[in-house]
């Protein structure tokens, strides 16, 4: 077989293997194999010297059509995996868009902030402004205000955090009520206000009993406010929060910023007043306090209580949401366990 012959089997050889190839990396050996200096065109090249003078340049030629012939063979080839690998990584990154979403949770308020503004809803709704002030107050607003003056004995069941002796963490909302109350003009109508927010207490910390709570209270002044507002405003509060076949029931009681002092109890919500576990078998669950702002508050805060009368009441929002859920330990409110806080979205 002549040098020519073995050149043309040499090439469609190349091209089958070439054209055989199925992916990149067996092609680019294959360009090694043929085209490479070890490569059968080089062992071509070295039988030039057995030739004529004539013939060496022709097969110089000839070996040079061969070589493109593999080279062009070579990048078509290229080319085609290539797309083909484009082809083929796309098809595998397919994105299913029918597929369901990974769902996102939807946070929402705490029971505690939800029980406020339910409480604050009820109060807008008959006239009240909601009022804010501050967490760290004077002794004098916290207490002195309020008809409680040092060494008086009703201070020990709230003595509380003090940062100063003259200042301390408010034990109850009451300061608001004192700040409204010295600036309230009544050219302008009768002064009815909430003051909710976190109110500081020495209490150990059990089952029912927190240091820091929620508690909302509320206080009307005008002239001739009587016993019978408060009735009337409780009544509708709790017929509110708790249904309207509940009744309340006033007790008397002592606070030192009232005179007459209530505590106040609903008919309870278990047994309708038969007598069961949830109200002690005594028909009735005490809910919260109130009174008549004792004439003393009034006057220290301005207020002429000769010509103005008014009622004031406190309500814990822990106690409401623990009896509305059934929840039995306070410290729940506090320790954002998402297995308590979940229940109430
Ligand atoms: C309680 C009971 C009460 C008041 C709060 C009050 C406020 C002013 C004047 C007079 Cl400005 N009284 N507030 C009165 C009676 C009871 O709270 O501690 N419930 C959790």
């Amino acid at each position: 077989m002549s040098v020519f012959e073995n050149l043309e089997t040499l090439k469609s050889e190349a091209l089958l293997q070439i054209n055989a190839a199925s992916d990149l990396s067996t092609l680019n050996d294959k360009r090694v194999e043929y085209l490479g200096k070890k490569g059968p065109i080089t062992d071509v090249m070295k039988q030039m010297k057995d030739l004529s003078n004539e013939d060496k340049p022709k097969l110089g030629a000839a070996v040079n059509i061969v070589k493109s012939a593999i080279e062009d063979a070579i990048e078509a080839k290229k080319v085609e995996l290539e797309a083909a690998e484009i082809g083929a990584k796309l098809a595998k990154e397919t994105i299913d868009v029918t597929l369901p979403a990974t769902k996102r949770t939807k946070g929402s308020r705490h029971i505690l902030t939800q029980t406020r503004e339910e409480i604050e809803d009820i109060f807008i709704g008959m006239g009240y402004s909601v009022e804010n002030g501050y967490e760290i107050e004077s002794d004098n607003y916290n207490f002195e205000r309020m008809n409680l003056p040092k060494n008086h004995p009703a201070r020990d069941m709230q003595d509380t955090f003090y940062i100063t002796p003259e200042t301390l963490f408010r034990t109850h909302t009451s300061p608001v009520q004192a700040r409204v109350m010295e600036k309230h003009d009544f050219t302008k109508g009768a002064l009815k206000m909430i003051a909710p927010g976190k109110v500081y207490r020495r209490d150990t910390d059990d089952a029912t009993h927190s240091h820091q709570f929620m508690q909302i209270e509320g206080l009307v002044i005008d002239k001739g406010i009587a016993m019978s507002d408060l009735k009337g405003t409780l009544d509708h509060l709790i017929k509110k929060m708790f249904g309207a076949e509940r009744e309340i029931r006033l007790r008397p009681s002592f606070f030192p910023f009232t005179e007459p002092s209530v505590e106040v109890d609903i008919s309870c919500f278990a047994c309708g007043g038969e007598g069961c576990r949830v109200c002690k078998h005594t028909g009735w669950i005490e809910i919260l306090g109130g009174g008549m702002v004792h004439p003393k508050v009034l006057e220290m805060s301005g207020i002429d209580p000769e010509t103005y009368t008014g009622f004031a009441f406190g309500i814990g929002v822990e106690r409401v949401a623990m009896l509305r859920f059934g929840i039995n330990d306070i410290r729940g409110f506090y320790q954002n366990d998402v297995r308590f806080t979940n229940q109430f979205k």
